[in-house]
Order: C-alpha cells, then structure tokens, then sequence
C-alpha cells in the first residue's frame, strides 16, 4: 500500500565492529576472580580487563549486572550481579545474549533524514546537528500552528524517560507506551478498583514462601520473568502445588499438579465457579473477608448458581477437577496466589478477568500474608531540580468523549486514532516522538496506525535498529545500546528497596547517541535550557545519589545500592487499610457500577472460530523479547524463528504435517507475510493454534531476521477494546491454513 509517507527502507551502510558469537550461552553464575572467559571463541581476547555495572534492558525485569570487556574494549560478557535481588547473580538467556544487540551489525549507524529524489523517497545521512536542528524546528512549527500538544510521545524502556521530560518541558502530556492498553493495563485497573492499588513491576508476589501458585494464562518459564522463575523453580523443588489454566501444555503447566486445558476466553467462567466452591463450601478466610472486604453477601448470592457444573459447559473442564484444585487453594491459604498475570490484554473483558482474580485472592486472604501478596518497598530518590512544568491545556483524555472511564494511563491505541483528523477528534495529534517501542509490531489493527502515518505532519524515531518502525519516520535518530550508555538509576520496589548503575562498558559504536544526549540537545534548540541545566548524566545521578547519601563513585564500585526496609514486609495485625472508596476490598466495586460496568464480572460468551479456522493465541519463547531480539544473533542460535503449533487432530484434518510452512489467512482475509513452519503437538487444544510473539519481519535491513517465521500482530486485525479502560483484546482472530502464497506485497 501507498502511503503519503512512503514506507523507505533504511540501506546498510558501511559496515564495522567485531561480531563475536557466543554459543553455547548459558544460565551462569557471577565470574568475580577468573580472569580468562574459557567458552569465547578462539581469536578473541579472552582476558578480562575490567567490568562496569549495567542493568538489562533486553525486558522490562531489568536485572543488575556486570559487563565484563578487555583491553581492545571488546565486550566479553555479562552476568548477573549476585547482589541484585532481581536476579540474583544470574541472568535468564536474553540477558545474556543480550551483547548481541552491541556487535550487530545491522544496527542504525548514523542518523538519517527523509528526502524525494527524483520523485522517489529515501533516506540519506546526515550529521547530528543536522538532525536534530531539523526536530527541534519542526517541534517549533508544530507548537506554533497547533499548540505543544500536538506533539506526542510513544516510548517504551529507558529512554521514555528523558523524551518524557523533553515533551513535559515543551508543554505536551500525550506520553504513552504499549505497556497499559497493550499489556498490563486491565490487571492494574482489576486490582486498583479492588485493592486501591496494582501489583507492580516486579509483581509483589511472594512465589518464594507461597504453598499454592495457580497461573492463568502466565507461561512463568517462557515469559522469563526472572526473579518469578527463579522463585517457581525452588519452590516446586519444595513441594510447591502448581495449577496451570492454559490452553496449552506450557513449560509450567508441564510442571504443575494439576493442568487445566481451559477453552480460551472463558477464564472468568472458571474464576466464578471457584468462588462459587470456596464460598459455598466454606473456604474462604473468614476473619480476613469479614474485616477487609465489602459485598460479600452480594457477591454470594451473585455466584450462587455459577456452580462447576455451569462451568463446565462453558471450559470444558471437568466440575470435580474445578473443585479440587479450589481445595488446594483453600488449604494453602493464606500462603497462595492466583497470579494476576501480566499481558492480560485477550478478549476486552479482560479487566473484569483480572477483578475476578483479585477477588479470589481476597477470599483466599492472601494481601499482606506470607507466601501471598507482600508489600514492596521502594526508595524515593529526588528528581534533579528544574522549573515545573508548563501546563498542557488538554491531552488524551479529551478524546476520549466519555469511553474507557477508569483508564488509569494513557492509552496507545487513542493517541494514534486522535492522529487521524475526523470529526470524533476534538484535538488533533500532529507530531510523533516515537523511542523505543516498533509500533507496528506491538500494537494491533496495524489499518489504523497506517492511516496515522499517512496524516501526521512529522514523526522523529529513536531506535538501536533499523525495525519496521524506522520505515516510517521522517528522521530516524540512532541510539546506542544500553552497554554504552548512562541511563537513568534504576529505583526498584521490592522486597528490599535498591538502586542499580547503568554506565557505559565501552564507547558508543558508529555515530550512535545515548537518549539523554538527545533529549538534552532538542531541548536546547527548543530554548528549554533550564529544564536541561547539567553537562552530562553523570551529574544528574550523582545529584541524585548524594541525596539519599550515596554517590557515582560507590555505584560505578558496586553497581547496586541496597537500602534496607523501613516498614514491615507481610501485614501485621488482621485488619488493613485500603485506597478504595469504601477502604476496603471491594468484592462489589462501587467504581464500575458508577461507570455503569458490572460490578461483580459475569461471564459473556465470545465468538468462535468459524469451520476451517482456528484461534489464534501467542506468547513468548524463553530466548526472545518481543520483536526486538530476532536479529539477535546469540539470540537466534537459540531459536531462528517461531512456529505454528498445531493439534494432530487439526493437522489431519487440514493435511498438514511438521516441517511443512505454510502462510496463515485470519478472518478478515489478511494473510502473513512469510510462511511459518507448522509444529504438529499433542500441546495445545484442537481449537487453537500458537505462535510467539515478535518473529516475521518485513524489513530487508534486518538481515537476520527478515522473512524468519510469522508476525502474530500482522493477523490481529479484530481487536476487542475493553469499554472500562481501553486494553486492545487480541486474542478473537481466527486463522486458516493457506498452502500457495496469493502474492502480497510485503510491508511493514
Ligand atoms: N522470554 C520472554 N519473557 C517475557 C517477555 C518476552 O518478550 N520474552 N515479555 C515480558 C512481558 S512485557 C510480559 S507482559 C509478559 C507476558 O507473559 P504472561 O503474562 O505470562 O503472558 P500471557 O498473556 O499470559 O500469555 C501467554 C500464555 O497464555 C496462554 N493463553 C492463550 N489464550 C488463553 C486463554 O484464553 N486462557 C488462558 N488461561 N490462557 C491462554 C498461551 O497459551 C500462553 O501460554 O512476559 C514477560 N516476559
Ligand atoms: N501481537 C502481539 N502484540 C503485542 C504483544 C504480543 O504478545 N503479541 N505483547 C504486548 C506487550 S505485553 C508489550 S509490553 C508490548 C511491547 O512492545 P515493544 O516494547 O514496542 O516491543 P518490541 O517489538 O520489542 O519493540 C521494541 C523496539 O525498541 C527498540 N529498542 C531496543 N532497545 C532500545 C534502546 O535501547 N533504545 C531505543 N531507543 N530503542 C530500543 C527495538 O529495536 C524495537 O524497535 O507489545 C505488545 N504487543
Ligand atoms: S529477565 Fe532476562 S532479559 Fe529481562 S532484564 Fe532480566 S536478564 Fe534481562
Ligand atoms: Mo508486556
């Protein structure tokens, strides 16, 4: 498809670095003392020369660790710290492999500008001063014909941090990342109109100490959550009861008691049912729901007929499995956590999935409790001094024109439909800042950003590789990887409060740039000088850490700083407080019935695959993030590319065998741009097909991972939003198997 910004690809320009592969990688230990890397390849400088404290930044866990490098300032390796609860000395397999995204050689070199030759679209280089002139004088344009606001902010990961401050100090408050709508929005919204308050990131639950762990959907072992695999893994070696609700014979399901291969999208059936068990049956704990919660007795009578055997019709799961896995939680409690999950963004009922969850833990008593839901702690670390911000006149919400009411961050999917000029946008987003996050990869109905490309006035994308993003950008501004670069200090909450250095191993490659740089260089062309009054970062984390009586120098020496608690870990008396209306547990939410959505969920059916298709449900791979990771090259030694899992009992009936590729058809007649490898496995439900997330790239200057397996995203054109905050449900599309490419024209 044509576009008034055509899509350009990026050429690879001159090539340079060292590539040094790294196989085999494996789950280490902290190296202190050794002096030779025995595993690198022969030719390499194996001798360590010095280490320097990072955090990872291949997900969002961001673990501590140390980056070892030689004398020719090679990167060598890096470990985990032994000292960062997160991670506890080791890394999962991304981490590790994580210097692959360093030695890359498709990586963006120097920053670009989009310009017509000869009628034809392309980009060509151009030096920094250049560039970012360029964005600062089209911010100038955009806040003068429009107003600051206009101008918006798509991040995800470190550098949202600087650009956010950047847009703040311009005077725009459209700031949003896929991280809400995308991922964990309907869960945090669940539990604060339940408990006035989400789990965070890392999640406050107690895996280490619980008795009990039931996972819904949370492929724990696949999603690599570090500090939860490491805590799953020691606790199953305890006797650890596991109940895995998956479609799918996941990794922890494999592991678990009790798997129950639940029909996808009636997981607020099945929570009903065990509420309907541990009321009915006396479970719950009584003391804890008498003093903490509200609407018991409405909530009772509410799931009074919603008994196994109503679920069972809906699940497909057998009455007395429902019932004895709702006993093993029961005689766990308080020690149990039905895990509140993480991407929850599935079928657009998905908030009130996550308030039926947040009600069984509060039946199960487990809020403060010991092998429950703990209470973190965090450091408040002051921000380096600035003048307050201007303020914006008006931002996402004033779009919103009285839908998704309890949205409690902004919402991605909003700010791209109010780039497109119609007469439901009241205000008009013209300008994009786009760091850190391949939009086109992430967030579903790729029609809509594609008609947001096409309006918008000027987007500026920030980026360590060329992805299909980039394609889209008036100017593309590289930034080095996170082994080159400060960041800000990472303030994790905890168990224990601690502060994690991120610092450069080695110079950045190329002409690339850290964030901060950037941030800091527009915001002086915008004459924002004061909102950027320090030389360097440096001096803003050692401001920062001489406040709370540390400094740069101690932190560069140990990369992490452990504060100690202040306030008690589990709660300590029976009765506790809550931010909720009522100040209690709100069985019954007061804040949905206000805004007119059930108060207590209720099941509603969804759609099923018509005959010949089958739905299609994703997750992650163990050795990959997203789609950031499938250029990868340690990363893809692991896995080059992902498959199509497929019922034997479907693969008879399409005539389809392992091995064989084949290009998937979803409902809407949308067919994937490369074939995927169909994997024939007793694994998943005969109503169902699997892939992961983040493979099938389109562009050609990822020369690794172009062509490599299927995009889930590119099939996900039915998207069901969640009326009470806007998640994108991605799960309600169906695909059919299609043995002969229909010629399509590759895109991103
Ligand atoms: N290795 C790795 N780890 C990661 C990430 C990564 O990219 N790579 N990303 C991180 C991020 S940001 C996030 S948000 C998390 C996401 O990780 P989770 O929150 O654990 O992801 P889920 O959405 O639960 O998704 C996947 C599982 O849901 C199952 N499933 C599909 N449909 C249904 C259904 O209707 N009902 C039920 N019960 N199960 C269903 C799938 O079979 C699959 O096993 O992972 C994090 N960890
Ligand atoms: N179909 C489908 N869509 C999903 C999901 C899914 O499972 N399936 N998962 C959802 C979830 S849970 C989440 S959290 C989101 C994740 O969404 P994103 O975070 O957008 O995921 P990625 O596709 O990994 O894109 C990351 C981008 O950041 C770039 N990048 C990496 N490191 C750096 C850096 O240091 N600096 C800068 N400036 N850029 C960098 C990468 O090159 C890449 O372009 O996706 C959501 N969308
Ligand atoms: S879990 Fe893995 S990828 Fe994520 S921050 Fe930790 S080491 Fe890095
Ligand atoms: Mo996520």
């Amino acid at each position: 498809m044509k576009t008034r910004r055509d899509f350009i690809k990026i050429s690879t320009l001159a090539a340079g670095g060292v590539a040094v592969g790294l196989a085999p990688l494996k789950y280490l230990r902290g190296l202190e003392g050794k002096k030779i890397l025995t595993d690198l390849p022969v030719g390499t400088n194996r001798e360590i020369y010095q280490r320097f404290p990072t955090y990872c930044e291949v997900c969002f866990w961001k673990c501590a660790g140390w980056v070892y490098t030689n004398s020719d300032n090679q990167i060598l390796k890096v470990l985990g710290n032994e000292e960062d609860p997160l991670c506890n000395g080791r890394l999962c397999p991304r981490g590790t492999g994580g210097i692959g995204m360093y030695y890359d050689n498709d990586r963006l070199k120097t920053p670009l500008i989009r310009v017509t030759r000869n009628g034809k679209q392309e980009y060509r280089e151009a030096s920094w001063d250049e560039a970012l002139t360029l964005v600062a004088s089209r911010m100038k344009d955009i806040k003068s014909k429009y107003g600051p606001e206009a101008m918006a902010l798509f991040n995800h990961g470190s550098s949202g941090k600087f650009f956010s401050h950047l847009l703040k100090a311009y005077g725009s408050d459209n700031i949003t990342a896929p991280s809400f709508a995308q991922c964990r929005g309907p869960r945090d919204v669940g539990f604060e109109n339940t408990y006035g308050v989400s789990v965070g990131s890392p999640e406050v639950t107690d895996i280490r100490d619980t008795r009990c762990l039931v996972l819904i959907g949370s492929h724990i072992g696949e999603n690599m959550h570090n500090t939860q695999v490491q805590e799953m893994s020691d606790a199953i070696d305890k006797g650890l009861t596991l109940i895995t609700v998956d479609p799918r014979l996941s990794t922890a399901a494999a592991k678990s008691k009790y798997w129950l291969p639940i029909k996808p999208a009636t997981d607020i059936a099945l929570l009903m049912a065990w509420i309907h068990v541990i009321i009915e049956d006396g479970l719950y704990q009584k003391d804890f729901v008498e003093k903490n919660t509200i609407g018991f007795d409405k909530l009772k009578a509410h799931v009074q007929l919603m008994t196994p055997e109503w679920a069972y019709g809906i699940t497909t799961l057998e009455p007395s499995l429902i019932r004895r896995t709702a006993r093993e939680m029961a005689e766990a409690a308080p020690a149990v956590i039905v895990h509140p999950g993480r991407h929850v963004a599935w079928y657009g009922d998905d908030s009130q999935r996550a308030r039926a969850v947040a009600i069984l833990n509060a039946l199960l008593g487990n809020w403060g409790a010991r092998g429950g839901f703990f209470f973190s702690e965090k450091t408040s670390l002051p921000e380096f001094p600035c003048p307050p911000y201007p303020a914006a006149k008006w931002n996402w919400r004033n779009n919103l024109n009285g839908r998704y009411p309890l949205a409690s961050e902004s919402i991605t999917n909003v700010i791209i439909e109010s780039s497109i000029p119609s007469a439901a946008v009241t205000h008009t987003v013209k300008g994009w800042i786009v760091s850190g996050t391949n939009l086109p990869e992430a967030i579903p109905d790729k029609s809509m950003f594609l008609k947001a490309a096409q309006e918008l006035e000027f987007i500026v994308v920030v980026d360590t590789m060329p992805m299909e993003i980039t394609g889209y950008a008036d100017v593309v501004l590289p930034e080095c990887t996170y082994l080159e670069r400060y960041d800000e200090l990472r303030n994790s909450a905890f168990r224990e409060p601690t502060i994690a250095l991120r610092m450069p191993a080695t110079p950045p490659k190329f002409e690339s740039k850290p964030a901060w740089w950037m941030a800091k260089e527009i915001g002086e062309r915008l004459g924002l000088h004061e909102y950027f009054n320090y030389k360097n970062y440096e001096e803003v984390i050692d401001w920062q850490l001489k406040q709370i009586g540390s400094s740069l120098a101690e932190l560069q020496k140990n990369g992490i700083l452990r504060l100690g608690r202040t306030k008690p870990l589990y709660a300590e008396g029976p009765e506790l407080s809550f931010n909720t209306p009522s100040g209690k547990i709100e069985l019954y939410s007061s804040a949905f019935a206000d805004a007119g959505f059930d108060p207590i969920p209720v099941f509603k059916q969804h759609p099923e695959p018509p005959e010949g298709y089958y739905r299609l449900i994703y997750g992650r791979a163990p050795m990959h993030t997203f789609s950031r990771t499938a250029n990868n090259s340690n990363l893809i030694d692991l896995m080059p590319e992902n498959a199509i899992w497929v019922n034997p009992r479907v693969a008879a009936i399409e005539g389809i065998k392992t091995g064989e590729m084949v290009y998937l058809k979803n409902q809407d007649g949308v067919m994937s741009s490369f074939p995927v490898k169909v994997r024939v496995t007793e694994r998943i439900r005969w109503d169902s097909v699997y892939m992961v997330h983040g493979f099938g790239h389109s562009r050609k200057e990822l020369s690794k991972a172009f062509g490599r397996g299927a995009s889930t995203t590119e099939l996900i054109t039915n998207v069901m939003t969640d009326p009470t905050m806007g998640g994108t449900g991605m799960r309600g599309n169906f695909i059919s198997f299609q043995k002969v490419n229909q010629g399509k024209e590759v895109e991103s």
